[in-house]
């Protein structure tokens, strides 16, 4: 019996390597920056945030713990005393699952000692080969104090970690990081006068250059607006836009994140808010020579923000991004873009932080997304539109990060 076109979608998806645009994870030479391991695994913030659902412990007991007490208590909770059904749950389960691990054995020890046979770079290869990753883009911070050194002592770089620059002190907490640039020798006031807009644009170029940056990022709160009088606005025309023309660089924008809703939570503890699009709107009109990447944490932007793209060639959505990275919202979302943007957007990135995340994140994506895109080709086929194989491999790795490289000028 013939293939169906189903299943020649999942086939080929499957088989096509992924470039995985955002994510949280480092170039291996960084050494303990990547994490990786069940510990890790558990102690996951979407974990967190669940286990306190489940858990009467106080917030500071909990953070006063080792690490692999926190791990002990979020699988106590949610996979001992509770059935694993949310999405970050599952994602445990299926990641143990592509490693050849039974994760129905209850028992943490055992799952610990699975993970001491691998070393780190056998664990690299393991993963990256099983979820078929071909390259995957850091978020790389010159204000994180752990991650600078390695940046400034430079290192031998493992060319499928490529670097993005993430600028949020710079953009959301403008006073603090002016004194910041002013100890590291940029001549900066507050004030933004001519002088600090070019001493900033001084601290990006310098950046983009060291990390070799394929674009630049930063997180937004709901309440983001532009043009506006403030330092955020005026950073974004007056530093960040010119400097990502001159560098050629995509200025990509999260949008819609409240951080720290609950800070006893601390990573776990950020919300969602309804971000105002036109913002975004005003923006890609009025910078038709910059570049917009944007992914928006609330569901209620998703419609509003395919239908600036279709207006905006300067603009590519990508990812379900965080509380949006559910298998039916990703259906939703990804089914919506196909419908109205083609092929011209990128679906999903990972957002991982740990290492063995990409085995689940991927697995578990590109399904919904095959199961989205030959829903399209059979109505295409109802048609009189019979997709071939040669169209759906060029498809899968438009959408898998062709299309966003295309986007970048790469
Ligand atoms: O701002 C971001 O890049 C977010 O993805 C993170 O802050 C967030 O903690 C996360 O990991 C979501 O997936
Ligand atoms: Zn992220």
């Amino acid at each position: 019996m013939p293939e169906s076109i189903a299943q020649r979608v999942h086939r080929i998806l499957a088989a096509t390597p992924v470039h995985d645009i955002h994510t949280h994870l480092y170039d291996p030479a960084m050494g303990n920056l990547l994490l990786w391991g069940i510990d890790e695994q558990l102690v996951y913030h979407y974990l967190v945030s669940e286990s306190f659902r489940q858990m009467d412990m106080p917030f500071e007991r909990f953070w006063a713990a080792s690490r692999s007490e926190q791990a002990g208590f979020v699988w106590d909770a949610l996979f001992v005393r509770h059935s694993p059904v949310s999405e970050a749950c599952r994602g445990v389960l299926t990641s143990l699952n592509l490693l050849g691990i039974d994760p129905r054995r209850n028992d943490l020890a055992a799952l610990r000692r699975h993970f001491a046979r691998w070393t780190p770079g056998e664990f690299v290869e393991r993963v990256l080969g099983t979820a078929n990753v071909a390259s995957i883009c850091m978020t790389n911070s010159p204000f994180d104090d752990e991650e600078r050194p390695h940046w400034e002592a430079g290192f031998a770089r493992d060319p499928r970690f490529v670097a993005a620059l993430r600028i949020d002190p710079l953009l959301v907490a403008w006073p603090d990081t002016c004194r910041w640039l002013r100890d590291r020798g940029y001549e900066v006031e507050v004030g933004l006068g001519e002088r600090t807009i070019s001493e900033v644009r001084r601290f990006l170029a310098d950046w983009t250059r060291r990390i070799d940056s394929r674009y630049c990022m930063v997180s937004l709160p709901p309440s983001f607006v532009w043009p506006a009088d403030s330092d955020l606005s005026r950073l974004i025309s007056e530093v960040v836009l010119p400097h990502c023309r001159e560098h050629g660089q995509a200025f990509a924008m999260m949008m819609g994140v409240k951080r720290a809703v609950n800070p006893a939570l601390r990573m776990a503890g950020d919300g969602v808010g309804l971000a105002d699009l036109s913002s975004l709107q005003r923006l890609c009109a009025e910078h038709p020579g910059n570049r917009f990447l944007v992914t928006c944490l609330a569901r209620e932007n998703q419609h509003e923000l395919v239908v600036l793209a279709r207006k905006f060639r300067n603009l590519h959505p990508f990812g379900c991004w965080w509380f949006t990275n559910t298998p039916q919202l990703i259906s939703e979302i990804t089914t919506m873009r196909l419908e109205l943007l083609g092929t011209s957007f990128t679906p999903q990135h990972s957002d991982a932080r740990v290492l063995d995340q990409l085995l689940y994140k991927w697995s578990h994506s590109r399904s919904i997304v095959a199961d989205s895109l030959a829903r399209k080709y059979e109505l295409a086929a109802a048609a009189g539109w019979d997709v071939t194989d040669d169209e759906i491999r060029r498809d899968s790795a438009e959408l898998l990060g062709g299309g966003f490289a295309r986007f970048l000028g790469r």
